[in-house]
């Protein structure tokens, strides 16, 4: 069996997996595979090695970022140029050349460091837009091996990615990996469209595509939870804490702009506007952990957000009751495994979202007896899979949502049930053991495909 080797931006602590990636890889890095990621230290000179790390079921690596790398290749190009331009908001994109430079030297630097520890036969999996370059610096060394890639957010359409000045470059970066991975047919979609627009690239059959004698195999690979595990950790986890006055309408998030609170928290107060006799029945709980304060379209968010709630709770709170509850920390997975069960209703509704792997926990999360209602966005990629339980909204459309938390609010039981059995079955048939080898059978797949085939005579 060929070693796996996982780059990310997060090193996965050596102590008891939480993260979702890591439970999601934990098996196949099992024998003796090898994950890479940031050390999350700042140094003053640029490493030319990486670190080894002690403790867990695998080799862990990691690399530094000096201050000025942090700076522009991670709050700069990753934060300032990708993630806004990859979320539909290329309005909030800050092109300055230095980002791009230090984008492209910091990825030149970690493929020289992880050239230098692969062995002949194994295959890497690199995670995420911070990287999209890594696979293409690779092969400059002269990396045969199998290189595989998942974009976990959103891919561009061909009018936003029109606004990177060097689209023809990110075009070759892509064209690097054996297999580019995406989270949902319409970022496939989108990619092939884009590609379409690059100079001397060919789209070949089946989401295969050509630039400059690469071949890249594009298809999508909807990341998924384990969702008996998630289930036994929110029937065992503690609900003390709930008002069990109201109905919980839950909410969480990283507080960032393509997750859409602004126009969640107004859809509320339209519902408390549009239905006084709900005044004391609901409760909104919104869990929103501030991520990249450094970034000035964050800070601008929380104080947006702040207004509002205040706002909504000034307008509709009486003596005994706070209508919205927005709290600004991250919660321990056990304690909101317990808090999506005692909600009736899990309000996700980004206005762009990669797939959104709340809305699956909250739905894993319910008891099958008596279960709550999603009410999802059609922008996040969970709605391809969970269109057909939970109540598909525009994000845009305040009063829609409105609507969508009355009516989830109201919903019989039986219809509660039936929609919930149709999503669960999605999770179970589709979990994360299946992502996972649906992903590494086609890395396999395409990187054969592109070798040298042996003349059988
Ligand atoms: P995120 O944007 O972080 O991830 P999401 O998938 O919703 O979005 O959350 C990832 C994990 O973080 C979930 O397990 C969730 O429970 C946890 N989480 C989120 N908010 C939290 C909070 N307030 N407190 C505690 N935990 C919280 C990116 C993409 C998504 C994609 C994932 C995985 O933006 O579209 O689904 O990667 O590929």
């Amino acid at each position: 069996m060929s070693r796996l080797v996982v780059v990310s931006n997060r090193l996965p602590s050596g102590s008891t997996p939480s993260g979702g990636l890591v439970v999601a890889l934990q098996d196949a890095l099992a024998d003796g595979g090898l994950w890479v990621g940031n050390s999350n230290k700042l140094t003053d000179t640029p490493a030319d090695r990486l670190t080894r790390h002690e403790g867990g079921k695998f080799t862990r690596m990691s690399f530094d970022l000096t201050e000025e790398e942090q700076r522009d290749f991670y709050l700069g190009y990753s934060n300032s140029v990708l993630w806004p331009l990859c979320h539909d908001r290329v309005d909030l994109m800050e092109l300055l050349p230095q980002y791009l430079e230090s984008y492209r030297a910091v990825n030149k630097r970690i493929a020289k460091m992880i050239a230098r520890e692969l062995q002949p036969d194994d295959r890497i999996w690199v995670q995420d837009y911070h990287f999209l370059s890594l696979g293409y610096e690779l092969r400059q060394l002269g990396v045969t091996q199998p290189i595989g890639f998942f974009l976990h957010i959103p891919f561009p359409g061909p009018n936003a990615f029109a606004a990177l000045s060097h689209g023809q470059e990110v075009c070759r970066w892509i064209a690097a990996f054996d297999l580019f991975g995406l989270q949902a047919r319409r970022d496939v979609s989108a990619c092939l469209q884009v590609f379409r627009t690059a100079k001397g690239a060919e789209l070949l059959l089946n989401g295969r595509m050509k630039l400059e004698d690469q071949i890249v195999q594009v298809a999508s690979f909807p990341i998924a939870i384990d969702p008996e595990e998630f289930a036994r950790t929110a029937r065992n986890a503690p609900t003390a804490g709930l008002d069990d006055a109201a109905a919980t309408i839950i909410g969480v998030d990283r507080l960032d702009y393509s997750k859409g609170l602004p126009q969640r928290f107004r859809a509320y107060g339209h519902l408390l506007d549009a239905h006084p006799e709900l005044s004391g029945q609901v409760a909104l709980l919104q869990i929103a952990p501030p991520t990249r304060e450094a970034v000035k379209a964050y800070q601008d968010i929380r104080d947006e957000l702040e207004q509002l709630s205040g706002h909504i709770n000034g307008a509709h709170a009486t003596l005994d009751w706070t209508p919205i509850r927005y709290i600004h920390r991250s919660v321990p997975r056990e304690r909101l495994a317990g808090l999506y069960r005692g909600a009736r209703v899990g309000l996700v509704t980004p206005l762009a979202d990669g797939m959104n792997l709340v809305a699956k926990e909250y739905v894993a999360a319910q008891d099958a007896d008596d279960p709550g209602v999603l009410i999802l966005s059609k922008f996040a990629g969970a709605a391809e899979q969970l269109f057909n339980g939970a109540l598909i909204v525009n994000p845009h459309d305040i009063a829609e949502m409105a609507e969508a938390m009355n009516l989830a609010l109201n919903m019989p039981l039986g219809e509660r049930r039936e929609r919930y059995q149709s999503m669960r079955k999605v999770l179970a048939d589709k979990d994360v053991a299946w992502w996972r080898e649906q992903f590494l059978t086609a890395l396999s797949a395409s990187w054969q495909s592109s070798q040298p085939q042996m003349d059988p005579a």
